[in-house]
């Protein structure tokens, strides 16, 4: 058996082997309340093993959602605050201003960032506000028995659009990374997908980056995760995946939205250390290779 040590977050095995699947040590060894075959749990384990790997759990605050993943505090084992439906971004500024040298993330679905909280995610994102946001986009109101979400898609059957989302009555889709992606206080943002093993090495990449934008003194970071709810989606999980990864991934591009890292820097919003918004630049999905 090989085991690799780098990809698990261990840093010891037998000097015989190479350790290439444990469990991150900051990833509690429990079972979640998820449906099976749900995205959030690979996204928990994605954030336990880049926050393992950056030396980060001792140091991080993170802020909890409302909706599926409400109980994220039950399975990382940070410290965790607990915002009302939407709140987090406003949680996590007041964390920001309070605690400047600790690590501040956020956790939010698509009903909480995209909808209910649609203001304190702007607000947060145009001052810049040095925190990693993790967006993850179901395309539905998960937890509440999949109701109808700003990205729902086009056509959609959801229980509150059980025709299928009309536009002329229901609106269209919310495309809201590249949204916020305009604002100069946005230092990153990208979007990956759980939709297999490929696109799941690709946002650990993207994740991974957004946090160390945040060490490094930059602004606003967030990384959208497209993800599947087999239940609220009526589909079996091998059919959720393969709906995620084509209509939602066409309606919704996987990619780098905006990269402001390397452009000149003013200080940002409850940032302590150097770094800030870069002036206004293109936000445009460059996909990934
Ligand atoms: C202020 C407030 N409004 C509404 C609700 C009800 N509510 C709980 S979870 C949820 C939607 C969750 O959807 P999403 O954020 O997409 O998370 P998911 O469950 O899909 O992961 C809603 C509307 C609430 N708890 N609080
Ligand atoms: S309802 Fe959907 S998002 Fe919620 S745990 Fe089940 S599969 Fe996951
Ligand atoms: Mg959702």
């Amino acid at each position: 058996m090989t085991i690799d040590a780098h990809s698990s977050g261990r840093t010891s095995a037998p000097a015989d082997q190479r350790l290439i699947y444990a469990r991150p040590e900051v990833l509690a060894d429990r079972s979640t309340h998820y449906c099976p075959g749900c995205g959030h749990g690979v996204i928990h384990r994605l954030l336990a093993e880049v926050l393992t790997e950056l030396e980060l759990p001792a140091h991080t605050i993170a802020v909890a959602p409302v909706g599926c993943a409400v109980f994220a505090y039950d399975y990382l084992m940070v410290d965790w605050v607990e915002a009302p439906h939407g709140r987090a971004p406003a949680v996590a500024t007041g964390i920001r201003r309070v605690r400047p040298e600790a690590f501040v993330l956020t956790y939010q679905g698509d009903g909480d960032l995209a909808a209910i909280g649609t203001a304190e995610i702007v607000h947060a994102a145009a001052r810049g506000e040095r925190i990693t946001a993790i967006f993850v986009n179901n395309g539905i109101y998960g937890m509440t028995g999949g109701q109808m979400a700003p990205t729902t898609l086009l056509g959609q059957k959801t229980t509150s659009s059980p025709s299928g989302r009309e536009p002329s009555l229901m609106g269209y889709p919310i495309r809201i990374t590249e949204m916020l992606a305009q604002l100069p206080g946005v230092t990153y943002a990208a979007r990956g997908s759980v939709a297999d093993a490929s696109q799941i090495g690709k946002l650990k990449a993207m994740i991974k980056k957004a946090c160390r934008v945040q060490i490094d003194g930059g602004g606003f970071a967030i990384v959208e995760a497209i993800s599947n709810c087999p239940v609220g989606w009526n589909m079996t999980p091998q059919e959720s995946l393969d709906h995620l990864r084509g209509p939602v991934a066409r309606a919704y591009p996987l990619g780098v939205i905006v990269d402001r890292t390397g452009a000149a820097a003013g200080p940002q919003a409850g940032s302590q250390p150097a770094g800030g918004p870069a002036a206004p630049g293109s936000a445009s999905v460059q996909p990934e290779a």
